[in-house]
């Protein structure tokens, strides 16, 4: 079996619980081949030298981990990577900063990261390149001289062509995915805005079985929508921890209805949309007074941005308005929380909820919406709202799919899941666990490298172009 090499951003320790399902789904493969995962160690150096390689054994899986300039920090990471493609992906043109000298930064650190990779790399190595920090790599690499399958997956959406278009470079972007093998997206609407992009402005060829040829390489793309390690979230749920969490949580809203809300605080997220439609409810449905809670949980994120402090305030200010209008002495409508909350502890916040509110306004695939079903006692499950401008939506459709911009449609929608039957709840929550069990994070992943690994490999001779 070849050695699977893993490349992204960031690096997590597989065996740390707070790792999470994507960890723990390419431990398991890393494990079973003796894998190698390369990434940022997430450390800025001061000085312009470039820092020494960090390797740390995690089991069989070798950790590899460069640090960043301050330079490389701000413009790879801040400015082109969370500046530009983070909104514009998630079709937040107005939020993108184009600053010509961050694409600068992000071809020198993608040229860094080939550099030291290069030389760790052995002949029958699959290399799996993970998001969009990282979308030139296998361009960098294949200038190098690197000649193995190399695949590449975003986990965020692609949007339209003409969206896309608005990226200065643009061109240059999408020309760096034919470097690779493979290119997964996590949904089927991602994967046809590659297929328009790449047809109206590269002329690309398509040569059937998902395979389109342009600037002399034929790359395949798919989407492989992401999944969770459900038997690893319902250990948890299962666990001291998870156990413990949903006993505290029951004695507390023993005479309420929860509902939860669990996200990065982003503003793709949609939370303020999601307060507005909680509050319109409130206020159009006088019978949910005093029978139900929201708990907001927003961990922090990118803080150093400023549309991400501005989202902070905003959010702050609708529930604290929301509190101050509908709140009684013994009833505050909404929790919120700025914070992380223990991965080991989700599941017990989950399964004491009647209704999860997933609202992102655009989301890759939201893997918040699989944990809250996968949490659920099957005799008495609560109900999934959520958005469909998330790419869960095109296989969870057994939840009730609502519009975040609609804030009325969406208020409706709270009411219903809050009044929803027991006889209905369990036939949607049936439907969304089997296919929750069936493209779980192993699916993912298996599904991705057989592809790669079968993809029909480039003519040898073909020489990359420098980009
Ligand atoms: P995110 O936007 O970070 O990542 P999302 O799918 O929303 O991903 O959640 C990822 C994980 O973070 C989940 O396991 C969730 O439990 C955890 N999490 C989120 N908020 C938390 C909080 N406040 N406290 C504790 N844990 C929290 C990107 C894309 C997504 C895509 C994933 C995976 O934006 O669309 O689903 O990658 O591909």
């Amino acid at each position: 079996m070849p050695r699977l090499v893993v490349v992204s951003n960031r690096v997590a320790d597989p065996r740390k619980t707070a790792a999470g399902g994507l960890a723990v789904a390419l431990a398991d493969v890393l494990n079973n081949t003796g894998g190698l995962w390369f990434g940022w160690s997430g450390k800025i150096t001061e000085g312009a030298a470039e820092s020494g390689l960090r390797t740390h054994q995690a089991g069989p899986v070798k950790l590899v981990t460069i640090d960043l300039g301050r330079d490389d920090y701000d413009s790879f990471y801040m400015g082109y990577s969370n500046g530009v493609l983070w909104p514009v992906f998630h079709y937040r043109l107005d939020l993108a900063d184009f600053d010509p000298g961050y694409i600068a930064g992000y071809r020198r650190v993608n040229q860094l990261f080939a550099r030291r990779l290069l030389p760790l790399l052995r002949d029958d190595d699959i290399i799996w390149v993970q998001d969009y920090h990282l979308i030139p790599l296998a361009a960098e690499l294949r200038a190098l001289g690197c000649t193995q399958r190399i695949g590449f997956f975003l986990h965020i959406p692609l949007p339209p062509p003409l969206m896309l278009a608005a990226i200065p470079g643009h061109d240059w972007l999408i020309r760096a995915l034919f470097a690779y093998d493979l290119v997964g997206f996590q949904s089927r609407a991602d994967h046809s805005h590659f297929c328009s992009y790449v047809q109206a402005e590269a002329h690309a060829q398509d040569v059937g079985e998902g395979r389109r040829r342009a600037f002399n390489r034929t790359v395949q793309a798919g989407a492989f929508p992401i999944g969770i390690d459900v038997e690893e979230f319902t250990a948890l749920a299962n666990a001291p921890d998870g156990r413990e969490m949903h006993r505290r949580m029951r004695n507390e809203y023993s005479r309420r209805k929860l509902l939860v809300g669990v996200d990065r605080l982003d503003y793709s997220k949609g939370l303020p949309n999601r307060m507005r439609a909680f509050r319109d409810m409130l206020q159009r449905y006088p019978d949910t007074h005093n029978s139900a809670t929201l708990i907001q949980i927003a961990s922090p994120s990118r803080e150093d941005v400023s549309a991400y402090t501005d989202i902070l305030h905003e959010l702050e200010s609708i529930c604290g308005s929301i509190n101050g209008n509908f709140g009684e002495l013994d009833w505050m409508p909404v929790r919120y929380m700025h914070r992380t909350v223990a991965r080991t502890r989700l599941p017990g916040l989950y399964r004491a909820s009647r209704v999860a509110l997933v609202t992102p306004l655009r989301d890759g695939m939201n893997l918040v919406a699989k944990e809250f079903i996968a949490a659920q006692d099957p005799q008495d499950p609560g109900v999934l709202v959520l958005s469909r401008f998330a790419g869960a939506a095109e296989q969870l459709t057994e939840a009730l799919l609502v519009n975040p911009y609609d804030i009325e449609g969406t208020a409706n929608a709270i009411h219903l899941a809050l009044q929803m039957p027991v006889e209905e709840r369990r036939t949607r929550y049936q439907a969304l666990i089997e296919s929750i069990r069936q493209y779980d994070v192993h699916w993912w992943c298996d599904t991705f490298l057989d592809t790669l690994a079968n993809a029909e490999a480039e003519e040898t001779g073909t020489p990359w172009l420098r980009l």
